[in-house]
């Protein structure tokens, strides 16, 4: 049985590419104090959890976030107070992936996207990180440039290979997007091609759900039972959408249906560590502070955690069971509308933490000093 207190064990996980520049393919705004090497995302990201204790991990993304040294890089988390969470490869920057990668006609590219698995693989025992996490951009524009069956097939035979490079305790997280950057077929843009892919590999392959990545009006909460019913809901990438993969703070354009997403987790007690889902930003920062916007998602998810963690069970499924409609859905809204802000700042105080952490970290002055020692930061390296 859920319980607030299950707010305790509660993590998120952080994009280090969250904490470089970041924009649009109209402009990228330089912002003062941003990192200039993989160390200083990570000790950005290490304010996030100081200040909210949710924060604990990092995702790292290859090659951005390439270094000489992995074991040293998890030594600097682990210093910071995090540690390395999952290693994200990158299958859309290269000219050899003009018509795909995992999926690409050509066998030597295919293999060049298979041997960076292997070498993410590599960061992975480096840094003790148990998470691979692959989205695929591959896709077509235009009807007849490629079969549609025979691309699914590389796919197939390309994960393989891939999923043959895990060691054991290892998982595969694959991520599905509906459109873009292909246009009029993504070789993988649900969670019916993500999962189909998952369960012909075996228990080690799991789905990964970006919030941003459906069409208008999709029910997400449905597809998170769904997942969870199958045992392969591995993570998400939480972020806000107001019109496709906006990459906005969660929780901002529609925390109702964010609410509504960790109600259905919690239903199935997914809130859990035991469950293995694990809760990611995948989020760009353009024109807000990223630091700042960093800890104001994190606390948008708990927000919403806490409030799914109202709902009376027992008077739910009650209700449901005498065909209650208005009364089961009074149940759920009553949880939805209430103010839980003052007693998560209390539980912050109880555990030492500051009650606004929003403010605590502006008044901290780290952002002045890091905007004085940094010059020349990175760009995120990908507006999304
Ligand atoms: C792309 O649209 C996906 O959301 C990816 O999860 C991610 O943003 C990218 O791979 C950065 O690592
Ligand atoms: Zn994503
Ligand atoms: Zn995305």
């Amino acid at each position: 049985m859920s319980s607030p207190a299950d707010l305790d064990t509660f993590t998120i996980e952080l994009p280090s590419w969250a904490f470089g520049n970041a924009g649009t393919r109209f402009k990228v705004f330089a912002t003062p104090g941003v990192p200039r090497d993989p160390y200083e995302k990570i000790s950005d990201a290490a304010q996030v959890h100081r200040y909210t204790g949710l924060a604990p991990r990092v995702s790292l993304h290859i090659p951005w976030d390439l270094v000489d040294d992995y074991d040293a890089l998890a030594r600097h988390a682990a210093d910071e107070g995090v540690s390395i969470g999952a290693i994200n490869s990158n299958l859309f920057q290269d000219d050899d992936y003009r018509l795909g990668s995992l999926a690409n006609p050509s066998k030597a590219v295919r293999d060049k996207a298979i041997a960076h698995h292997a070498a993410c693989v590599d960061v992975m025992r480096a840094t003790g990180s148990t998470d691979l996490k692959l989205w695929l951009p591959d896709g077509t524009n235009y009807p007849g440039q490629d079969s549609i069956r025979a691309r699914q097939d590389r796919l197939a035979d390309s994960l393989q290979q891939v999923y043959a490079l895990l060691d054991p305790g290892h998982r595969l997280l694959i991520e599905y997007k509906l459109f873009e950057p292909s246009f009029y077929t993504m070789d993988i843009p649900d969670w019916g091609t993500a999962l189909t892919h998952c369960l012909a590999l075996g228990d080690q392959a799991n789905v990964v759900l970006d919030t941003g990545h459906h069409a208008p009006s999709t029910n997400i909460e449905f597809i998170v039972a769904m997942l969870l019913r199958a045992g392969r809901l591995g993570a998400f990438d939480f972020n806000s959408r107001f019109y496709a993969d906006d990459d906005l703070m969660v929780g901002a354009a529609d925390p109702f249906q964010l609410f509504r997403i960790l109600n259905e987790i919690v239903e199935q007690d997914a809130h859990l560590p035991a469950s293995g889902v694990n809760f990611m930003l995948d989020q760009c920062h353009n024109i807000e502070p990223k630091i700042q916007g960093q800890i104001r998602s994190v606390l948008n998810v708990e927000e919403a955690l806490a409030k799914a963690l109202l709902v009376d069970r027992a008077a739910l499924t009650a209700a449901q069971q005498e065909g209650d409609v208005l009364g089961a859905h009074a149940v759920v809204m009553d949880a939805y509308n209430t103010d839980v802000r003052r007693s998560l700042a209390d539980r912050r105080e109880d555990k030492g933490l500051e009650r606004d952490p929003v403010a605590a970290f502006r008044a901290s002055g780290y952002l002045d000093r890091v905007s004085a020692e940094r010059v020349g930061g990175l760009q995120a390296s990908w507006g999304a």
